[in-house]
């Protein structure tokens, strides 16, 4: 493998909304460097990049592959990234290591909720965009309203630099801004092409075109400002050095048209990428924390070496392959490089470079190319390596909050520890995949991004791991409380066989505020009961209140008080007490008007214009009470709070309602008494056997 210097490093994702055409665009990128020599499709699944059994059978991607090609001399080091907003970590991973980012836009759909998503965190990286309005040959496409649509939406500074002359079925001809050309490709997806000078109203419509160009240029940089009135215009020199800056600057926005189902206008995309686009020298300096936690930079230039892991791949028996960018120094096969996070030193083993699953070693990367690693001992997405002499700690990515969850029923006992260690090599590949195993539930529940995310997810803990499961819904955390004063009277007496046992405990019982919890106090006078028994009541009050009392939950918000009883003075003893005091307890309470609480949530829901109907007329059927509306975005913003028990799936019915549009975040903000009809069936559930039970 060729070593690249960083300047002729290209490093770019390719995101957009679901299907919008970004894996068959890094295709074309990779036919038109010669990577491959003949287009793969998504429907055969023989594309470069969607190589795994998942995104073969559903005809997606599912996780970002890593890809590199040569053009104009410039290494191409691109991640196509998933539309899906399932698996959003693989984007944000993608970006995070990227110098721009190309958001590709479907003509025949339009802006998606994921275009909206992936620009806003493309934009918080700083990084400048290239749009590529895509599907071009489509039916009833029309780029005219494509255009007005996006620019309504990123601005008027979009600004296109390739124009469809035919677009529909048979599109193969684009005007060319930069050249003023006429540019014919062949649709046998070699990407070739022929050029023609433009005349008559395409030349005009170039010409009005190249004018915005410069003067979006000029605008970007005060010298050449100056000159473009001086002069009345740039040269052709002038504009081209301008250009690099002004969309450094997103003067402009770039906008390319092709069809990459048939490697249309792929070529001179990636030609504006060679030429123009950002390289690693764009932004030299990284922010990083040093040994010390003090903020420090780390520059490409620096000798030092330092490398962001930001995505994994569990390997099972083979290891884990890390992927990294390097921000400062090189990286070498054989050096030992220190990981900041785990405070251990690893030896970076084989080098390589990537296309899909095709691997190609190098013995090593500069700043700021990008390539995996295999077999790390102890290293982690989002772990810095770095020289044992300078450590540093560049920032992980932010990842959203899952907010759909399963639980998972295991089919045989005795597979807890593999599916343990499945659910963390999934978590440690994808970060926003979460799992814990409830105590109190006895249920590991596993929480994603979406359906889709957790049936992947699925899927691969059966295949990898060979465990065999299924998803069911989630237990709900219920409450026990009481809604009076209750007290009793309990003798414990036991006199079978050798030792007897004896405990009297009396007892008062009475509600505390909401979130106080369980508080127990003595007020014994007299001798009644020797203070020795107190620890043991309470211990026995502890217990009730952990296995709970109508319904197997546990005991909330009780004040006890264990005020008098009687003992005797053989028999009387720890154990003796602790079952008097968990009786007593047992009984002041089921006399003391008990009840359940349920949990409930915030919800935060973002939604488009037109779906707030049907989304607040949902709210309603699931006992949501709205607390506020807002908009920011041209989206509506509700919050409402809902019963944990009726957000089961609820991402999934918010995207149903919303065609896609609609997404939310969850907080658990209180518990609250819940309806009598609902509690007696929780009830009534617990009193099942166990595989009856639907709570
Ligand atoms: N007609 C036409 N079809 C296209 C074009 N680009 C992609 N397709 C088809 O559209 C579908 C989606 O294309 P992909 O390349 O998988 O889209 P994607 O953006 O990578 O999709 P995800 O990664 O799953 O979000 C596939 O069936 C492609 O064959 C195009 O320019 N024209
Ligand atoms: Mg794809």
């Amino acid at each position: 493998m060729k070593n690249y210097q960083a300047a002729d490093l290209r490093n770019f994702a390719i995101v957009g909304h679901a299907s919008a055409g970004k894996t068959m665009l890094s295709e074309c990128m990779l036919a038109c460097g010669g990577v491959i020599n003949r287009l793969g499709s998504i429907a055969n699944g023989t594309t470069v990049s969607d190589y795994t059994v998942a995104e073969k059978d559903r005809k997606i991607s599912i996780s970002a592959a890593l890809l590199h090609t040569e053009w104009l001399g410039k290494k191409f080091n691109i991640i196509d990234s998933p539309g899906y907003l399932d698996f959003i970590s693989e984007s944000l991973g993608a970006l995070r290591v990227s110098d721009f980012a190309v958001v590709v836009i479907n003509a025949a759909h339009g802006i998606g909720v994921g275009t909206g998503q992936v620009w806003k965190y493309a934009t918080g990286y700083n990084l400048p965009k290239i749009i590529v309005l895509n599907g071009l040959d489509k039916e009833h496409v029309n780029f005219e309203e494509s255009l007005a649509q996006i620019r309504a939406r990123f601005g008027d500074r979009v600004l296109p630099l390739s124009l469809p002359l035919n677009a529909g079925p048979g599109f193969n001809q684009l005007l060319d801004v930069f050249r003023s050309e006429v540019v014919t490709y062949q649709t046998d997806g070699t990407g070739k092409f022929t050029e023609a000078a433009a005349s008559g109203a395409q030349k005009d419509q170039a010409a009005a075109l190249h004018q915005q160009l410069i003067e979006s240029t000029a605008e970007s940089d005060d010298a050449l400002l100056e000159k473009f009135f001086a002069q009345d215009g740039l040269s052709e020199e002038e504009l081209r050095a301008g250009v690099h800056t002004a969309f450094e600057k997103q003067s402009f926005i770039p906008l390319f048209c092709t069809a990459a189902e048939n490697n249309v206008g792929v070529a001179r995309l990636m030609d504006f990428i060679g030429k123009y686009a950002s390289s690693p020298l764009d932004r030299p300096k990284a922010k990083a924390l040093d040994a010390n936690d003090e903020e420090v930079e780390i520059s490409v230039s620096d000798s030092e070496p330092s490398l962001l892991v930001f995505k994994t791949i569990s390997e099972g028996q083979a290891g884990d392959l890390s992927y990294f960018r390097v921000y400062s120094g090189k990286v070498e096969v054989g050096m030992d490089l220190y990981n900041s996070a785990r405070k251990s030193t690893e030896r970076i083993g084989q080098i390589y470079v990537l296309n899909g699953k095709n691997r190609e070693s190098a013995g090593l990367l500069a700043a700021g190319d990008i390539g995996t690693v295999v077999k790390l001992k102890d290293t982690h997405t989002g772990n810095t390596l770095c020289s044992g002499k300078k450590h540093v700690t560049l920032p992980k990515v932010t990842y959203p909050r899952p907010n759909i969850h399963q639980a998972l029923r295991l089919k045989s006992k005795g597979e807890e520890d593999k599916i343990a260690s499945g659910l963390a090599a999934l978590h440690e590949e994808d970060p926003t995949f979460i799992y814990h195993a409830d105590p109190e539930l006895h249920q590991t529940v596993i929480s994603g991004q979406g359906d889709l995310h957790l049936q992947v997810i699925a899927e691969r803990l059966r295949r990898r791991f060979k465990v065999d499961f299924d998803l069911v819904e989630p237990r709900v955390p219920y409450r026990e409380t009481i809604k009076a004063r209750g007290e009793s009277k309990y003798r414990h007496k036991k006199q079978t066989g050798g030792a007897g046992q004896f405990a009297e405990v009396w007892m008062r019982i009475e509600p505390k505020p909401r979130d106080t919890g369980v508080e127990f106090t003595e007020s014994l006078v007299g001798q009644n009961v020797d203070r020795v028994f107190v620890p043991s009541v309470e211990k026995g009050v502890n217990a009730a209140c952990k296995e709970g009392i109508i319904a197997g939950y546990r005991v909330v918000d009780v004040l006890i008080d264990f005020y008098d009883g009687k003992m005797h003075p053989v028999d009387s003893k720890d154990i003796a007490f602790q079952i008097a005091g968990k009786e007593a307890f047992r009984e002041a309470f089921k006399a003391a008007r008990p009840c359940l609480l349920e949990p409930i949530y915030t919800v935060e829901i973002r939604i488009p214009d037109d779906c707030m109907g049907n989304v607040i007329g949902d709210l309603s059927s699931r006992r949501g009470k709205i607390l506020g509306m807002d908009s920011a975005d041209g989206y509506q913003i509700v919050k409402a709070t809902v019963p944990q028990k009726e957000l089961y799936q609820y991402a999934t019915v918010l995207r149903s309602l919303t065609a896609g549009r609609g997404i939310h975040t969850e907080d658990f903000s209180h518990y609250e008494e819940m309806p009598r009809e609902m509690e007696a069936k929780v009830i009534a559930d617990s009193k099942k056997p166990p595989e009856e039970k639907t709570q």
